[in-house]
């Protein structure tokens, strides 16, 4: 762990990745885009720390401890918590850590209830709707911090 390490936190269901869904979510599973990831990071002269979690609060005792650590930033997909998670806001809000809200589609095209993004409103930027992509966007963003 350095001031050069980039937390990527991944919210419920996307364990599931690559294997439900690839017409939403595509083939890339998680391991995938870790690999991506850090393939890139390494070029970038960053490490990659990749979580995943169905549990509210182990994302946001992630985000605590990223910045506790001294992360260079966090990138998050909260899954469905992006629409519901007060908790995720608030700990964005608590943290000096630049957060950057990442998704593999754009919730914004999708149903209503995708509109709302709670962390959104503390993130630097969100990067939405280029699959797997997105995660690479990200942290070229974060790259330039
Ligand atoms: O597009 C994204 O990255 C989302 O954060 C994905 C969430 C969804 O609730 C958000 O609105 C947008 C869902 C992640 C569920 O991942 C699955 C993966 C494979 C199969 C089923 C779900």
């Amino acid at each position: 762990m350095s001031s050069n390490t980039v937390y990527v936190l991944n919210g419920p269901n996307l364990n599931l990745l690559g294997l439900r869904e690839p017409e939403i979510y595509g083939s890339a599973t998680l391991d995938d885009i870790a690999g991506m990831l850090e393939d890139r990071a390494r070029e970038l002269g960053l490490e990659i720390d990749m979580r995943q979690s169905n549990h509210e609060g182990h994302l946001v005792d992630w985000m605590h401890e990223a910045q506790a650590e001294g992360a260079k930033a966090i990138l998050i997909n909260p899954g469905a918590y992006t629409h519901t998670s007060i908790a995720l806001l608030d700990a964005a809000r608590a943290i000096r850590t630049p957060v950057i809200e990442v998704h593999l589609s754009d919730p914004m095209q999708r149903e209503a209830f995708r509109h709302i993004s709670y962390i959104g409103m503390a993130a630097r930027q969100t990067v939405a709707g280029h699959g797997p992509h997105s995660y690479l966007i990200a942290l070229e963003a974060a790259a330039q911090l």
